[in-house]
């Protein structure tokens, strides 16, 4: 065995405040990127792209190319395990995710585990051929979405901004929604840990929609699938670390991170940064050391300009000194110019500054 790369993403993840920190962001492949539509436009629809492991893995790559981000994300999307599980699932173009949505136990019932297998391990190719074309420092993100926000997507059909269809499905039969999460917490744990050993180092869990909830319902149906999912990696990859991101939770972040034991914490666009600083000074009951990760708002790396430039230093000067992953507080989006990620990124490594 050749000697241990330095992966900057897995250092923090350990513990260690670096500075500069290690930077990466949350949709960092996609429309802004022309290199990115251009493959797109080969591959015909979006899950055609994310099935095909050479074009997955290229996509994965054109943002490391251009930025030398400290971290890559597999390419894929929350959605391919309800595909996976044999719900129809499509994306329109223009519009978004659209799904037979789930309507009953029935429906429940039919989901298959064992279906998914054949697609789970297409995907755990691309994670094989991205980390032997990485660059050796560069970690590996595998990722899937929380059980709450992919079952908001397979009981609403498509995204909403209130969740309701999911809502009131965990409402009117909580039997029926409990064996949904159960099957969720179980398939996703195969599909992380099966990125694992195909050579992610580290995982995200996405929990886009863990904001809509009540408290009650936020333990229930974010913190406690989630802190299986961790324990259950854990017992099958030891140290591994999972990075949890409840867009959302507010007041709830300090709580999620107690109970769910993940190793990180991913801070949407509203954290206050000093409420960020709190949450990676707690430790963990095994190991030491949280991270957080965040939170710059998507629509000023849009805007850039010395605005950019001034959050980017208030961020910076906020988590001075502990575990830190510089990120947005939620994805790309697709008007945003490449030359202002290449300012974001010089002024979080302090180039040209
Ligand atoms: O036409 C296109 O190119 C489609 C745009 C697109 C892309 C680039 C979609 C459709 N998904 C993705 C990739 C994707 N999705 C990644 C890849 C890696 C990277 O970050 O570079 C990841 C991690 C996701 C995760 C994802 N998909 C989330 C969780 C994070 C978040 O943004 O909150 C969610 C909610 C989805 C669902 C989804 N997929 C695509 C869209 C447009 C949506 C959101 C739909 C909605 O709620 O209306």
């Amino acid at each position: 065995m050749g000697v241990e790369p330095t992966r900057r993403m897995m250092q923090v993840l350990a513990g260690q405040a670096l500075d500069p920190p290690p930077v990466w962001l949350m949709r960092q492949a996609g429309r802004y990127l022309p290199e990115y539509r251009a493959t797109r436009e080969t591959a015909g629809g979006f899950l055609d792209l994310c099935y095909t492991p050479k074009l997955a893995a290229e996509v994965t790559l054109q943002p490391i190319r251009r930025y030398a981000f400290d971290a890559a994300i597999l390419f894929s999307d929350i959605l391919v395990v309800p595909d996976a599980l044999g719900q129809h699932v499509r994306f329109v173009e223009g519009e978004g995710p659209r799904l037979d949505a789930l309507a009953s136990a029935d429906d429940i019932a039919r989901l298959d585990p064992v279906a998914t297998a054949k697609k789970f391990s297409i995907v755990c190719e691309t994670v094989a051929r991205l980390r032997s074309d990485l660059p050796a420092e560069t970690t590996l993100i595998g990722f899937c979405g929380a059980p709450w926000t992919v079952a908001t997507y397979m009981i609403g059909g498509r995204g909403s901004p209130d969740q309701a269809a999911a809502r009131l499905f965990a409402y009117r039969q909580p039997e029926a929604f409990a064996r949904l999460m159960d099957l969720l917490v179980d398939v996703s744990v195969d599909y992380l840990s099966q990125q694992i050993s195909a050579g992610a180092d580290c995982v995200q869990i996405f929990d886009s929609w863990a904001g809509s909830l009540p408290d009650d319902e936020f333990a229930r149906w974010v913190v406690a699938p989630t802190k299986r999912m961790v324990a259950a990696l854990e017992s099958r990859h030891q140290g591994v670390p999972v990075i949890g991101f409840p867009r959302g939770a507010g007041a709830n972040a300090a709580r999620y991170v107690r109970e769910t034991g993940v190793t990180a914490i991913g801070c949407d666009t509203a954290e206050p940064l000093g409420a960020m600083r709190n949450l990676a000074q707690m430790r963990r009951k095994a190991s030491g050391a949280i991270a957080a990760q965040g939170n710059l708002d998507p629509l000023l790396l849009v805007s850039g300009g010395e605005a950019l430039d001034r959050r980017v230093d208030e961020i910076l000067e906020a988590m001075d000194g502990v575990p830190f992953i510089f990120n947005l507080g939620h994805g790309i989006v697709p008007q945003t110019p490449p030359e202002n990620v290449s300012r974001l990124v010089n002024r979080v490594r302090g180039d040209g500054a």
